[in-house]
Parts: C-alpha cells; structure tokens; sequence
C-alpha cells in the first residue's frame, strides 16, 4: 500500500455532539472536542496533496466521524450502509462529495453497499493487500458477501470480540505491522490477520485507544495521553523512521471515536 495519500476527506464536528451515540454515557466538553478535531484537521492538512471538507450536519452528531461512512480501496469508494439507525444518512453527503471529485479523477468508481448489508468503516482494516472485515454489532455478514463480489478474493472476516468496531483495539502501522491492544480479545481478533498475512508482526498495546493510529506518508498520528503505549509506539516510528504526531482526542475517545474515525483517505 502506499502511504502517500492525495486526498483526505474530514467532517467538522457539529455542535450537537454532545448527543453523540456513547457506549458509556459520560458528559462531553463540545468545545475541547471541537477544538481537538481542528488540530487533527490541521495536522492532516500539511500531510495530504489536499484536503476536502464535507458540510457539517448537526442533525448528525456523529458525523465527524467520516471513516463510517465509506470504505476506499485504491481507486475505488464503496458508500457504507451504517449500522446504527441514527446515522445511516450520515453517507450521502460523503457520496455526493465522491461523486463531485470524479470530474478531476475519472479514474475513481463508486458502489454502493446495499439493504441488508450494514456496515462502519470503522469494521474494515487494509493491509497487507487483505481487506479485513469485523463482524460486529455494526457490520453483518451481507456486507462482506457484497464486498467480496467487489474485491474477490481480498476479503477476510472476522468477529469482532472487543471494542466497538475492529480498529477499536487494533490497526495498522504500515503493511507489515499490526499494533494491537494486549488483551485476550483483541489479541484473539488479531489472530485471523496475523494468520493471512505470513510477513506481518504484532506490536502489543497496554491501551486499546493508542492502537488505533493513522499513518500518513512517512508520519504516523498517534494519542497523546497514553504514555506507556506511547513509549512503545515511539520506539516502532523511529525503527521504521516514522515522524510521529501526537493528538489528543480525549473529548473523542468519550463517544468511541479514535484517530482512523476522524479521515476518509484516497491514494
Ligand atoms: C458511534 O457509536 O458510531 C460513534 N459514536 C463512534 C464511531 C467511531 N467510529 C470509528 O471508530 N470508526
């Protein structure tokens, strides 16, 4: 995979997301949160050939949390249908954005996954050339037969054990290295992917929420606030001679949202 991303797609975090939908209800700070997606957005800006705003939707609180709403696979978008209720329209805006920026990249295609298939973007890992789909309360086995007709041969189920969706508790630093929480579940979860992809290494994780980066380039997003995983991490980054940027997204992490959540990227 390369990591060099032309385009990287954000969603500003609306004011109403304090309703945001939470596992664990805990009050939320909207204006620390909106001020830590701004410096993601930031951050991201300086690392992409250019970066595309989709239109807030306050009727959406959850959708700065783009990843959901679409899978992309080299040159091609498949529009997720999303598992929750409340936010299944959260996708049309991000088609439309994809359809719009088709008239500068002719080569880019667009599917639509289709009733009964749900799925969060947030279930789908890429690496090693694998498409890796959790089956969660999120994600069915409907959508993994559709992405199977697209990517054949490419897709690899799993159950998710742990965490809200698969990039919950783990994720990939580059095509050889998974970061994974070190706990039963997740390390149960990794098994499958180690198991596809023979040249792949685990980096264990004492916390879930700092296995979950996003890599861009040659620099790798991190949390900031997590200091044992953090040493860990730093110490991968500079193996590999990874720039590394720190974010904190603790306003975030409150309404499960990590840094792969916040950016849809298109090579
Ligand atoms: C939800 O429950 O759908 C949101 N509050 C969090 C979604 C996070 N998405 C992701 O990690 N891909």
């Amino acid at each position: 995979m390369s990591y060099q991303r032309r385009y990287a797609l954000v969603r500003p975090l609306p004011r109403s997301f304090s309703a945001a939908l939470q596992q664990t209800p805990v009050p939320i700070n909207v204006d620390l949160a909106h001020a830590q997606h701004e410096r993601y957005t930031e951050v991201l800006r300086g690392l992409v050939g250019q970066l595309i705003v989709v239109p807030v939707d306050e009727h959406y609180p959850d959708c700065c949390f783009i990843e959901d709403t679409a899978i992309l696979v080299n040159s091609v978008a498949v529009i997720a249908r999303i598992g929750a209720d409340s936010r299944r329209g959260e996708s049309s805006a991000v088609y439309s954005v994809l359809h719009k920026l088709q008239q500068i990249e002719p080569s880019l295609r667009l599917h639509r996954l289709t009733e009964p298939a749900t799925l969060d973007g947030g279930d789908v890992l890429q690496m090693g050339g694998k498409i890796f789909v959790g089956l969660s309360k999120r994600t069915n086995q409907d959508a993994v037969l559709q992405l199977e007709a697209l990517f054949p041969g490419r897709v690899v189920a799993l159950p998710v054990a742990a965490g809200l969706h698969l990039k919950s508790v783990l994720s990939a630093l580059d095509d050889h290295t998974l970061l994974v929480e070190d706990a039963p579940p997740a390390r149960a979860m990794a098994e499958p992917i180690l198991a596809a992809l023979p040249d792949a290494e685990a980096i264990y994780l004492p916390d879930a929420v700092a296995a979950n980066v996003v890599r861009v380039g040659g620099t790798v997003l991190i949390q900031d606030g997590f200091p044992e995983s953090e040493t860990i991490l730093l110490r991968a980054a500079a193996q590999r001679q990874l720039e590394v940027a720190k974010l904190d997204m603790s306003e975030l992490i409150k309404a499960d949202g990590a840094l792969t959540c916040c950016s849809l990227l298109l090579e």
